[in-house]
């Protein structure tokens, strides 16, 4: 560590040479050199082959019993739900901001802003027309608010009426229009307030609701671990390489919708590539029909897109951003394809 400049890539090595020791640190110093046909020799995890994929993915694994990715890709929040005199379906939230250290690589923990103890926050989830009301308490040491994007009026809009440490704001508003949205603080400093953590998805249900499918929830963010203004981990879901570890489950021929959301700050784009295979994209979804069919898409911060596709082959089949930078310090994952 001395008095070498430690860059973004230099961070992750030597954060996993504390975190899991010289030979784990070795295997991604191997990686680092190019050394590709050396890496699978190195030590790996469980010895398991999809357990760490050329290498990528480290040594060990966070807490999933504090937060598990895999279990937030299908983790929905419907609200409470109840019904007004005039028939509209009401659905209530309670959203508590709280600071959280969080782990997002094994051993790397990160001081962040959360709603409701977790980075993201919950996945809230309607259907277009019903009436959201989110009960919003900010327990945290900063100032914050919910600022959603959707149709609302301007003091539903989470910017002028600034939350201050242990004050409420009742936010409320009619689901619209049906889509993939978001939710954020849209306190200043934005970037700020944004990078700790303080995002989550807010999925908006057509009336006629979208064909079944095998529905998943990927937020692409960055954590900047040494507070220099640039991201160290990259990831799907906060925990940098998580489905190199735990791949995610497929059936052939099935129909699988990807919900993605961008909220990585400090780099202008991110991007997601799937592996042999295209997909619609359907961006925002507030259309139901494709606006394209491709294998690779890039999106800004707060853009998002709803991905649909099936695997004519069985395999394990790995995903990532197209930003090669970006998948090498995390943005990495595989779907296993099974029969
Ligand atoms: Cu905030």
């Amino acid at each position: 560590m001395s008095s070498e400049k430690v860059t973004r890539r230099g961070f992750l090595k030597l954060s996993a040479v504390g975190a899991a020791g010289v030979s784990g640190g070795a295997a991604l110093l191997q990686r680092e050199r190019g050394l590709a046909s050396d890496v699978p020799t190195a030590p790996q995890g469980n010895g398991d082959p999809y357990d760490s994929h050329f290498g990528l993915g480290g040594v060990g694994d966070v807490d999933l019993t504090k937060f598990d990715p895999s279990a937030y890709l299908t983790d929905f929040d419907y609200g409470e739900v109840s019904t007004l005199e005039n028939g509209q379906t009401l659905r209530e939230y309670t959203i508590v901001s709280v600071d959280k250290e969080i782990e997002v690589a094994p051993g790397i923990y990160f001081p962040a802003w959360t709603y409701n103890g977790q980075v993201p926050g919950p996945t809230l989830r309607a259907t277009e027309g019903d009436r959201i009301r989110i009960h919003f308490t900010n327990a945290g040491s900063h100032p914050h608010t919910l600022h959603f994007h959707g149709i609302h009026a301007v003091n539903m809009d989470g910017v002028w009426e600034v939350i201050e440490n242990g004050q409420s704001y009742t936010y409320e508003f009619d689901a619209e229009p049906f889509g993939l949205h978001l939710y954020h603080c849209h306190t200043t400093p934005l970037k700020t307030h944004i990078h700790k953590g303080l995002y989550g998805v807010f999925i908006v249900d057509p009336p006629a609701p979208r064909p079944p499918a095998k529905e998943l929830v990927m937020m692409m963010n960055g954590f900047d671990t040494n507070f220099d203004g640039d991201n160290e981990i990259y990831a799907v879901n906060t925990v940098g390489f998580h489905f190199m570890r735990h791949p995610i489950p497929i059936k052939k021929d099935e129909l699988v919708r990807i919900y993605l959301v961008n909220i990585t700050e400090f780099d202008p784009i991110n991007s997601i590539h799937i592996h042999a295979n295209f997909f619609d994209i359907y961006p925002t979804g507030t259309r139901l029909e494709p606006d394209g069919f491709t294998d690779t898409a890039m999106f800004c911060q707060g853009e998002r897109a709803i991905l649909e596709f099936r695997y004519k082959f069985p395999g394990n089949f790995i995903f990532h951003a197209h930003q090669s930078e970006f998948s090498e310090l995390g943005w990495f994952g595989t779907f296993e394809v099974t029969e």
